[in-house]
């Protein structure tokens, strides 16, 4: 198994929950980041990532305006994520996705600059180190998020539980009760290898508490998927067809 550790080049910003330049203080570990694949360094230290996930403590699913947001039960160690580059234990708050606000390429991190039609991410906390989210989000090595890339092919049956969801999510800020979904079935099959970087939160409060572990292997979701998403996120009839 091959991990790396990366070196990357921050991406432009743009999101519509603020307009203008970033003041971030002391930003230089904003992400998301260009995974420049050449400049990464294999890192023989790294391990593999343990993830142990209990779907009893899924919750609900609700929309935040800007995402699909699934909730996990974060008040004990029942979901957790271990190893990796990481030294401690961290507790699944939520996942959510990035699908693209403007445009159909929504992928928040790229590829040695190419951007891929979606990206989820698993929100965790140190729970060793913190006893809230909320304390977390403000302390270095608060988070972790574990980052996958979304590409159209085969229909994806977990990604399908969520899909059929969606509709009663459609206006902002409704939430539905939403349980027994395993987060583990949307990582790829292989969860060995993966790039590791310092980074922030990609939204407001920016804080430079994660650290990232973006998949090397994507997941596929079929063209049909992708189209059922943004009908409920952008109440459009019909498909961007660009894929
Ligand atoms: C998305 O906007 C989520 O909806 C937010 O979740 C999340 O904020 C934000 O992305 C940033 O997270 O993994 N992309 S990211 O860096 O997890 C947080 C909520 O607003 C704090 C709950
Ligand atoms: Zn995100």
């Amino acid at each position: 198994c091959s991990k790396v550790q990366e070196a990357g080049e921050y991406n432009t910003k743009m999101h519509p929950m603020w307009q203008g330049p970033l003041v971030v203080p002391g930003g230089d570990r904003q992400s998301p980041i260009d995974i420049v694949v050449r400049k990464s360094v294999f890192d023989s230290e790294l391990k593999p990532l343990l993830t142990n996930y209990d779907p009893r403590t899924c919750q609900q699913i609700w929309n935040n305006g800007y995402s699909f947001l699934v909730e996990y039960d974060d008040t004990a160690d029942k979901s957790t994520l271990e190893g990796g580059p990481l030294q401690d234990k961290f507790r699944l708050c939520q996942f959510h996705f990035h699908w693209g606000e403007s445009n159909a390429w929504g992928s928040e991190h790229t590829l040695d600059r190419r951007l891929f039609p979606a990206e989820l991410h698993l929100v965790h906390w140190n729970s060793n180190k913190y006893s809230l989210f909320e304390e977390a989000v403000m302390e270095e090595n608060g988070l972790a998020v574990i980052g996958v890339f979304l590409k159209v092919g085969k229909r994806h049956e977990g990604l399908q539980k969520l899909v059929d969801a969606l509709p009663a999510i459609r206006h902002k800020g409704s939430v539905v009760e939403f349980t027994k979904f395993d987060p583990a079935c949307l990582l790829p099959t292989n969860t060995d290898d993966y790039w590791t970087y310092h980074g922030s939160l990609t939204t407001p409060p920016l804080t430079e508490s994660v650290t990232w572990i973006v998949m090397k292997q994507h997941i596929e979701v079929s063209h049909d998927q992708v189209c059922e998403v943004y009908e409920v996120k952008y109440f459009s009839h019909g498909c961007y067809q660009g894929f």
